[in-house]
């Protein structure tokens, strides 16, 4: 944690922006389900704990990581089959997705966002990120969604969380990131966001604060971890 950072800080937030896969709904999940099929046909050892480093991170810069860890070379059109491919599996796995996939205490803590009038967005490098939030029933509870379509970097790039910023009208210094990927909150440190990981500290070393989860966190529990007023 860097304190001299937080000192800096203004003392208000107004703005909370969340990642989608693996913090709003377990999609990272499937994305590694998609990863493992396409790696296990090439015969490339992958893992879960390999996969910790894709999260957050592209498309195709995803697949770029996986034909690495097998030594394999392919040619731009080869390489966008296999994207093509692993893309069509996790739309079939994400095809039965309903409100009932939404992560324990997100929406309450949202609610209790914009009942403080603390603005949110959310901010995914997916494709399918809009799919996704149509399939939960989320378009009411954002104020702005970015997704992989509309940015010319994803994670760990800060791009799409600037974005999202301006979109709300909101300085980043205002903002704070929920994000449970290693690239999400290095994208949010770039962007000089207050950022908190979702997930086992052991993956997000680079985070001001890990939590394991919404169910036991509140608006007052993210004041108190910033120092900031009540
Ligand atoms: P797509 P997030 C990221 O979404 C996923 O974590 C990552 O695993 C995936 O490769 C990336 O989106 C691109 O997704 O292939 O659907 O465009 O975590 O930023 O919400
Ligand atoms: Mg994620």
């Amino acid at each position: 944690m860097d304190n001299f950072v937080h000192m800096k800080s203004p003392t208000d937030i107004k703005a909370c922006i969340f990642d989608l896969d693996g913090v709003i709904v377990d999609t990272a999940h499937f994305h590694f389900l998609g990863w493992k099929r396409l790696a296990d046909e090439l015969n490339i050892p992958f893992t879960e704990e390999e996969n910790e480093k894709l999260k957050g991170v592209p498309r195709m810069e995803s697949l770029a990581h996986i034909l690495g860890l097998g030594n394999i070379e392919l040619p731009e059109s080869e390489k966008r089959d296999l994207a093509i491919r692993k893309n069509e599996w996790y739309k079939e796995y994400i095809k039965g997705m309903d409100p009932d996939d939404i992560l324990p205490g997100v929406t309450s803590f949202i609610d209790e966002l914009h009942a403080s009038n603390i603005q949110v967005a959310i901010a995914s490098s997916s494709k399918n990120a809009g799919t996704v939030v149509d399939k939960i029933n989320y378009r009411d509870k954002i104020q702005a969604l970015v997704d992989g379509n509309m940015v010319k970097k994803g994670k760990p790039d800060p791009e799409l969380f600037l974005l999202a910023a301006s979109m709300l009208n909101v300085d980043p210094h205002f903002c704070v990131v929920f994000e449970d990927a290693y690239s999400g909150i290095e994208a949010a440190l770039k962007a000089e966001m207050r950022n908190i990981g979702i997930g086992e500290p052991e993956y997000l070393n680079n985070a001001d604060f890990v939590i394991p989860g919404f169910s036991k966190f509140s608006l007052t529990g993210l004041k108190q971890l910033y120092l900031l007023p009540v």
